[in-house]
């Protein structure tokens, strides 16, 4: 059951009558904690990395005009230390910081992760000839905010690595995830689901590339873990009807699986066919980012290739499976749902 106090009611309320409509959002004066959450730029695929008390959320950036579908050419970075308030650090890298890359706007998702005192920025961009299709670089930093500079002078992952299912935009979105015992695995993938050990120097591959069955996997996968349990969150499309995506999320008892399909965490986002999940535990509650389209800035109209990150409140049931998240205008500036009589 879910409660919300006459408190949070009226700030919803608030948010909503400042929001304006739901197809689009004017921002000025809104609750802190809204969606959209980021009003300064289009901003899509979040990646928040928690580090100590505050939060970096690194982010695509689209810059697309008119009719163009994406264009996105450097990765921005924000902080925050209670998510309703950010702070803008501007580009984190750009994809001319790769000179492998074929710099066509084709900066897209991307994730950090800190391992012993560095940060290290995995991000997807277009190879130069002759080895044409998206590759994944890895970017290196003494600090959170970069800039990050290109740690190996090459692509860690090229389209050539990996020749089972498509072709040339398959090797897109990795995410990171370092386990208990330290070791580091990389998973990336469009339509396939690929995973590989990261050496401890964070910046080679270790061993071979597998891949990792899921049901209408798309692309887009989160890794975490909470209670001993590993989850991913991935972008989905229902094969059988094909159209927006959606996030769904598999568990498993050991990063290489057996994976087991557990639902949908949410259903397809507003105004954008893609949704891309990002999932942080950050004091004692966990959250849930993804991108809708509903936001305005100036006389640019949410676009599919325009979107706006948003954050809504995760919650887990007692067998640790996820439930529902209804996306919402009101985010996290109101109170977390209580279930059962207990806070989640
Ligand atoms: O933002 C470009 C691409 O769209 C991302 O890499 C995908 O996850 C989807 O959000």
């Amino acid at each position: 059951m879910m409660r919300r106090s006459f408190c949070d009611s009226l700030l919803v309320a608030m948010s909503l009558a400042m929001a304006g409509c739901t197809g689009g959002h004017h921002l000025t004066e809104r609750a802190p904690g809204s969606n959209p959450l980021l009003t300064d730029a289009f901003t899509a695929d979040p990646a928040p990395l928690v580090v100590g008390d505050t939060v970096y959320l690194y982010t695509t950036h689209d810059i697309a005009t008119g009719d163009v579908l994406y264009a996105m050419n450097d990765w921005l970075v924000y902080s925050s230390q209670d998510l309703r308030h950010w702070q803008s650090h501007g580009p984190a890298m750009r994809e001319t910081d790769f000179s492998w890359a074929l710099a066509n706007n084709s900066a897209w998702a991307a994730q950090a992760v800190e391992k012993d005192g560095k940060f290290y920025f995995y991000a997807p961009v277009k190879h130069k000839d002759p080895d044409r299709g998206f590759a994944i670089g890895v970017g290196v930093s003494n600090s959170a905010t970069g800039p990050f500079v290109d740690a190996r002078g090459s692509a860690l992952v090229t389209n050539g690595m990996t020749t089972v299912g498509r072709d040339y935009d398959q090797d897109i979105d990795p995410t990171v995830f370092i386990d208990d015992d330290g070791t580091p695995w990389l998973m990336w993938g469009h339509f396939t689901c690929f995973l590989v050990k990261l050496k401890p120097n964070m910046t080679e591959l270790d061993g071979e590339i597998r891949t990792i069955e899921l049901p209408d996997f798309t692309e887009g996968p989160w890794l975490f873990k909470r209670e001993g349990r590993y989850y991913l969150a991935y972008a989905s499309i229902d094969e059988d009807n094909p159209g927006n995506e959606r996030i769904a999320y598999a568990m498993a008892p050991s990063i290489t699986g057996p994976w087991q399909y557990k639902g949908l965490i949410t259903g397809e986002t507003r105004n954008s066919f893609t949704i891309h999940p990002g999932i942080i535990e950050f004091k004692d509650q966990w959250y849930f980012f993804y991108h809708d389209a509903l936001l305005t800035i100036g006389d640019l109209k949410p676009a599919t290739g325009r979107r706006a990150i948003a954050v809504e409140y995760l919650d887990f049931n007692p067998d640790g499976t996820i439930r529902p998240v209804t996306q919402t205008d009101a985010g996290i500036s109101v109170q977390p749902a209580v279930h059962g009589g207990v806070a989640q």
